[in-house]
């Protein structure tokens, strides 16, 4: 390999529409059950990665810097430690120099480590000499985050939880592509900060003490196989009611855990009323919602407009975006 190689790449966030909540293996991020999701346009990450023998800071660990300033340890140590995969799986043993700038709104509350982790393992495997497969890719970037398997997919994605012990049938595939279907979504931000407690610890807990778990686990590969066939028939309605009922599961079981786990606040139901009430009008829109308390509607682009108007005048709801299904991770450029 060349002495320096730098590689960037970009990668939109994902939104699940039946969602991964639990690990059948924590040291390897495997998901206990499949999930569906839709890879978003204009909203994600762009990241460079230099493995160079200058390329660490000068304690010689690898710089890893966000909007341009250095980034905070949890997160730099997060981005350290992925990188070690990579440079076990390229046999090379050089510091890097990482530089990530989010394109998603801070606090809108959409996964930005789903796009973070997709543009970080395409960048870094492509800058350490990799030429790694799609699946290859996907599954190497579910070890830095499970929903970040699904954001090397463009437009609708499937996750399989795999039954391999090493992980590697466990990654993400293209059920149809971003210009296969005309939806959008309309994200409803309903608070601003940070949620209040992130992904990974609650999915931990969930397993551990939600006497629901298991029930929820269950649910999920049907839900899978009727979201797969609902996309293929490009029925909405049908893909609507697993997306809600995927959400609604997923948080019951997190609500039965101790401490139970509430993502919701007044404004979240308030949209999702909002929504109820634009079908019962005619306007079909479908919610979903992931840890923390913006809720985000399915709907196709001819309704968008109406839909996203309606949730902005929902109580609570500060903004709303709307978002085009988008491609998958790509190179930008590579020198
Ligand atoms: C998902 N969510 O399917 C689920 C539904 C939110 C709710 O954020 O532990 O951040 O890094 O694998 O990928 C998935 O959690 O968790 C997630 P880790 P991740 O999008």
């Amino acid at each position: 390999m060349p002495e320096s190689k730098r590689a960037k790449a970009v990668a939109g966030t994902n939104i699940a529409l039946v969602k991964y909540w639990g690990k059948r293996d924590t040291a390897l991020n495997l998901p206990a059950t499949g999930s569906l999701s839709l890879t978003l346009a204009g909203l994600g990450s762009e990241t460079s990665v230099r493995f160079a023998h200058d390329a660490g800071g000068s304690d010689g660990r690898d710089r890893v810097l966000f909007g341009g300033e250095p980034a905070w340890p949890l997160f730099a140590n997060r981005v350290r430690r992925f990188l070690d995969l990579v440079r076990a799986l390229a046999k090379i043993d050089l510091p890097a120099e990482v530089a990530t700038v989010n394109t998603v709104p801070t606090a809108a509350g959409l996964a930005s480590s789903a796009s973070g982790f997709a543009a970080l393992a395409l960048a870094a495997s492509r800058a350490a000499g990799l030429r790694l497969s799609p699946a290859e890719l996907s599954a190497l970037a579910r070890r830095g985050s499970g929903s970040a398997a699904r954001s090397i997919v463009g437009g609708f994605a499937e996750m399989a939880a795999g039954t391999r012990k090493d992980g590697s049938d466990a990654y993400a595939h293209s059920i149809a592509d971003e210009n296969a279907w005309d939806v959008r979504l309309c994200v409803a931000m309903t608070a601003a900060g940070e949620k209040t407690v992130g992904s990974t610890a609650a999915m931990a807990l969930t397993e551990r003490t939600s006497p629901y778990y298991a029930a929820w686990l269950s649910t999920v590969p049907g839900d899978v196989a009727e979201a797969k066939a609902a996309i293929l028939a490009r029925d909405l309605a049908r893909l609507g009611s697993v997306a809600e009922r995927s959400a609604t599961r997923m948080h019951a079981a997190a609500l039965a855990a101790e401490p139970s786990i509430l993502y919701w606040n007044p404004a979240t139901l308030a949209a999702i009323a909002t929504l109820k009430e634009l079908r019962a009008g005619g306007t079909s829109a479908y919610f979903t919602i992931d840890a923390g308390p913006h809720v985000k509607a399915l709907c196709v682009s001819a309704d968008a407009a109406k839909v996203a108007a309606a949730l902005a005048a929902t109580p609570g709801v500060v903004r709303v975006l709307t978002v085009a299904p988008g491609p998958g991770a790509q190179i930008m450029s590579e020198d």
